[in-house]
């Protein structure tokens, strides 16, 4: 009775070491198509204007609109730079979800409040426009309509006494997208 014991396990463990050395492989390809970025930067209507005394609202658009880089001037006490830069939706058929992310906040000392406005709609900056420029989190905007540009405008409070505070910078990321999906950041 003990000898059949002891043959019926032999094959049981020889199966389990079977499995344990298979290995299947599947495999994918993938084909990124180009077309044209359809919501891109584009000079607003005071770019490379005189700001202030020395300082022109300076305006660099790179990679075909996907890029942009601003220098203007800010000062003591608050501060509009009106529509440096604009977004423009060259999809004459779909509107398209837009969010900010401000991945460099505005950290300067004397700077209290520091937002990015994207005027959706022709109507002037309102606070549902707002982007805060001291927070790193994920803003949406709102609809940029088929066809429509939106005007970007800045605003920050300076509150420092003595000498001008340091240079504010700030980095943003514009999202956009065909749905109302969050996107991933
Ligand atoms: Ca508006």
């Amino acid at each position: 009775m003990r000898k059949y014991a002891a043959l019926l396990l032999l094959p049981l463990l020889t199966a389990i070491a079977a499995y344990a050395g298979v290995v299947v492989i599947n495999t994918a390809t993938g084909t990124g198509t180009y077309v044209a970025n359809p919501v891109k930067f584009v000079e607003g209507s005071n770019a490379n204007a005189l700001g202030l005394p020395g300082v022109t609202i300076d305006v660099t658009i790179t990679n075909n609109g996907a890029e942009a880089d601003v220098t203007f001037p800010i000062t003591h006490g608050k501060v509009w730079i009106i529509q440096p830069l604009n977004i423009t939706n060259t999809d004459n058929t779909n509107d398209y979800y837009i969010w900010i992310k401000t991945d460099t906040p505005v950290t300067a000392p004397g700077i209290s409040v520091a937002r990015m406005y994207i005027d959706l709609n022709g109507d002037g900056p309102s606070p549902t426009e707002a982007v805060d420029l001291m927070s790193s989190s994920l803003q949406y905007v709102g609809l940029l309509s088929a066809g429509e540009t939106a005007g970007v405008y800045l605003y920050f409070e300076v509150d420092y006494s003595g000498a001008l505070p340091q240079d504010a910078t700030f980095g943003i990321s514009l999202y956009y997208s065909l749905t109302s999906e969050e996107p991933p950041t």
